[in-house]
């Protein structure tokens, strides 16, 4: 499999020299942390620790989801940081680091609290990223690939031209690269690619135990969720003619559905199984803000309307964003209007 994947040799040749000058390293990513994110977490603090016997500590901004506690439990307790939870630890993990991994972002304000920490850290930084548009001159070394399923993916394809073959991947890095890429690709259904499946095959060959990654990812919800995605479906899905849709999550529904966080995954999808939907949005409330999900049919971009109108961006027919108050609408009930207007525009 070695060179399989085009990975330079001279950015592999550096990635050894920072490893191994480094006793300590940070891995970070992105905030409200999804199955890629904490999964290429997982994966490279247990290449790193296991394989390298490096001292490696996970740090992110926020705590993952409870749907994600089976990726999250294989992060040894005293090696996860939340930035949320205690900052101090979380910024001196990253100033006392000897090099830093950043995954699955492009941009480094997507690691949100820990920006400052991260910009001003004199550790040399790596970026293993999918997403389109990367903060290069940020990083000492880019590896960035839109053309994979996730940055499992990408991550998977480095392991492999360093160690030769899956097999020799600790158990918990193949669980967790297995993780990402089924999360992200919404176990097989979007973004795969030759390579995508090779992976798959792979990480099988190597013993990692699928069934029990889909069920824990797709199968493993409450009861509430199941409720609410009811009620969104039946009250708060909106349509037009053109062919966009969108559900806004507001507090009230949350709190009355005991809403906890990681429980919409997958909603925006749904009105994309109509044929008469092409670009589909998930707005959630959050204190201030509400944060928006984006997903489109091919041929239709789901990326536009989030970076044109939601300060945000990603891949191609998946993206997020934000809408602000007031700096785009003035009230929180005006959200709907605005989403409105934006996938007339879009949608032209
Ligand atoms: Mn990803």
């Amino acid at each position: 499999m070695n060179e399989a994947f085009g990975i330079p040799k001279d950015k592999l040749s550096k990635l050894e020299e920072i490893i191994d000058s480094a006793g300590r390293i940070a891995v970070l990513s992105h905030m409200n942390p999804d199955g890629d994110a904490v999964g290429s977490c997982a994966a490279v603090a247990s290449f790193l620790s296991e394989v390298r016997g490096k001292d490696v500590t996970v740090v992110l901004p926020n705590a993952p989801g409870a749907p994600l506690d089976f990726i999250t439990k294989r992060i040894p307790k005293e090696k996860l940081l939340i930035h949320g939870e205690d900052p101090e630890a979380a910024v001196k993990a990253i100033g006392e680091a000897d090099a830093i991994f950043v995954l699955d972002l492009n941009r480094l304000d997507r690691v949100s609290g820990e920006e400052d920490a991260l910009r001003s850290a004199k550790a040399p930084k790596v970026l293993i990223d999918h997403h389109l548009g990367p903060e290069v001159e940020a990083f000492d070394l880019v590896f960035s690939k839109a053309e994979v399923s996730s940055a499992c993916e990408l991550i998977f394809q480095i392991l492999m031209e360093i160690v030769g073959d899956a097999k020799k991947l600790p158990p918990t890095c193949a669980y967790a690269l297995m993780c990402g890429m089924t999360t992200d690709s919404n176990n097989f259904a979007n973004s795969v690619f030759p390579s995508t499946l090779r992976m798959a095959s792979a990480l099988l060959e190597a013993g990692v135990d699928r069934d029990e990654i889909v069920e824990s990812v797709f199968n493993s919800y409450r009861i509430n969720r199941i409720r609410l995605l009811g009620h969104m479906l039946d009250n708060c899905l909106q349509t037009t003619p053109e062919g966009a849709a969108w559900m806004i999550l507001t507090q009230e529904i949350k709190e009355r559905f005991d809403f906890r966080d990681g429980e919409t995954e997958g909603f925006v999808n749904i009105p994309l199984t109509s044929k008469d939907i092409r670009l589909s949005l998930f707005l959630t409330e959050e204190d201030d803000r509400f944060r928006v999900s984006v997903r489109s049919r091919k041929g239709t971009s789901a990326r536009e309307i989030a970076s044109r109108f939601f300060h945000g961006g990603g891949h191609e027919n998946a993206s997020g964003g934000r809408l602000l108050i007031p700096e785009d609408i003035p009230s929180k009930s005006d959200a709907g209007a605005y989403v409105e207007k934006a996938t007339k525009e879009c949608l032209k």
